[in-house]
This record gives C-alpha cells, structure tokens and sequence, in this order.
C-alpha cells in the first residue's frame, strides 16, 4: 500500500493525533500558548511523522479534510483548558499554502470556532512568508475574511523565506517566529546572534511579539532573554506531547 492509500482511510476514520507543544513566555518562566502539531500513529506503535504525510495529503486534496481535523482537536482542547481555569492560554495551528487552495478555509475556521465554543482571539494560524507573498491567488482574501472572525496570526519559520517586510508590516500578525536553524546554538557561537537580535528589534518596531523556536538549551534562552525576545519554544521545555502529558505539564505549573 502508499502512504496515500493508508492516509485516506487514517484520516476518515480518525486515526491521526494532534501533539501539542508549549510555548514559554520568557517574563512571567509560564505556558503561555500552545503549538498543534499532527502526528501519524501506527499500529505497530511506529510513528509517522508531519513531513512524511502532510505533502501527500497536500498534493491528494486530503489537506482540507487533515487540517479541519486538527483545527477542531485543537480548539476544542484549548476550549477545554479555558473552562477548567488556564484561561488565557492561546493555541497554534499551522496552515499550508494548499489549504487556501478552494476558499473553504474562512468557513471551516468559523463553524470549528461556533462548534467548539473557542473565542477567535485565542486560535493562533500560523502562517509561512510565502503565504503572505502570494499575489496572485485568493490567498490574501480569505486572510481577510479570517482576519474579520476575529483570529490572531503569526509569521512561522521567520528567516528561511522571502520576506517582503512592507507586507510584513502592514499585514499586522501578532508573532513572529524565527526558525530554529537561528536559535539551536545561539550562547554556544555567536554566528547568529547579530542576527537574531536585529529580527527581535525589527519585530518590536513592528508591534509583534517575537517567538524563539528550537530553544534547546539554557545557553539558548540565556541569552534570548538577554537580547529581549519575549516567548521561547522547543526541547529545553518539552517536546510536542500528547493531550494527556500537557495536562500534567499544566499541572505541574499550578
Ligand atoms: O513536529 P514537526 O515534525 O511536528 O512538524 C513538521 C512540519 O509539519 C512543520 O513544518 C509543521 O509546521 C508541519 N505541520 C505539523 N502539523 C501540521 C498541521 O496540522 N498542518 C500543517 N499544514 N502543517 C503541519
Ligand atoms: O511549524 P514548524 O515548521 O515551525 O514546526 C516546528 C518543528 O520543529 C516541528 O517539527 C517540531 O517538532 C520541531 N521542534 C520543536 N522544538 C524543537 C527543538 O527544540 N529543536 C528542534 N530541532 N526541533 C524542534
Ligand atoms: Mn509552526
Ligand atoms: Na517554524
């Protein structure tokens, strides 16, 4: 069988998983978001991982079904985590070009939104510069139309695309994530530092919150604080886990 003839099944018949991934706010040491990262259990107990799958259900026309899945599971966890009291805690998603393949996406966001009972400032779509960049689709469209229900975006993977720093500005997103290729070794060598702390500066001048990914370790988020970035995510905290295992993260901090 391909991986798109398990794929199809897998995801009519609800065998794909959503991990989730804390996001630190580097001021207050506290969860302060959440990253939805899907995943691909096996029955043998192998894992299947985003990279593998994603661009088969992206080139299959199964993206739409896949992201409403992921959507919903993480809305509707973040909706939960409200109700029993972790009440400001936000939640990502990340979106690909091809999901704004159909206009569909406005609707599928506002009826998972009315369905789960989650509020739209909490539901963070991330998005890539090369979504942002695309002129002559319909894209920017629907990012209005999703911009209206009232959801946060923020700019993922930061440094590895084509900005156009003039939409940057005007499009207005709340975060901007630089990737972790800047971050992994930031305090070990100071390759990336100048760097890192001209987009920390250049993202504050914009109003944006900025995001460090792949924050590994201590040296990483010494020095991140150091140079004023306000948000920290990766394996020093915790890798992207099960529902069951960020409850008790969430557990542990109370
Ligand atoms: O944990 P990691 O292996 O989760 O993720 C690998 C890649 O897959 C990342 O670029 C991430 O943005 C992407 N990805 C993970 N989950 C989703 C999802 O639900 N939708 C989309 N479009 N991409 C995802
Ligand atoms: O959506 P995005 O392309 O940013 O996906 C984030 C990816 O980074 C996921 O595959 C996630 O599992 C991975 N990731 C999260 N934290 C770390 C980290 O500290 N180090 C590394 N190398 N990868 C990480
Ligand atoms: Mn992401
Ligand atoms: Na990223």
């Amino acid at each position: 069988f391909s991986l798109l003839q398990k794929l199809r099944p897998a995801i009519l018949n609800n065998k794909l998983e959503v991990y989730f991934q804390p996001l630190i706010d580097l001021h207050s040491d506290t969860i302060c978001s959440m990253e939805a990262l899907v995943r691909w259990p096996q029955e043998d107990g192998a894992m299947i991982f985003p990279d593998q799958f994603i661009p088969v259900a992206e080139s299959s026309g199964l993206i739409n079904k896949l992201g409403a899945f992921v959507l919903e599971e993480a809305c509707r966890f973040c909706a939960h985590q409200h109700s029993i009291g972790n009440d400001k805690l936000t939640v990502a998603v990340n979106l690909s070009f091809s999901q704004f393949r159909d206009n569909s996406l406005p609707g599928i966001v506002e009826s998972v939104l009315k369905k789960t009972g989650l509020a739209a400032n909490f539901l963070e779509l991330e998005l890539t510069e090369s979504i942002l960049a695309d002129e002559q689709g319909n894209i920017s469209t629907q990012l209005e139309q999703l911009k209206k229900l009232g959801v946060q975006f923020a700019i993922d993977d930061f440094g590895t695309g084509y900005s156009n720093l003039n939409y940057l500005r005007s499009f207005n997103a709340g975060k901007l994530k630089i990737d972790k290729i800047f971050i992994t070794t930031l305090g070990i060598d100071e390759k990336h530092e100048m760097l890192v702390s001209a987009i920390i500066n250049m993202a504050k001048s914009l109003d944006m919150k900025v995001v460090a990914e792949g924050v590994e370790g201590d040296a990483a988020k010494t020095k991140l604080i150091e140079l004023g970035c306000d948000i920290g995510q990766g394996y020093l905290w915790s890798k992207p886990i099960p529902e069951s295992q960020f409850n008790e993260l969430l557990k542990v901090e109370r």
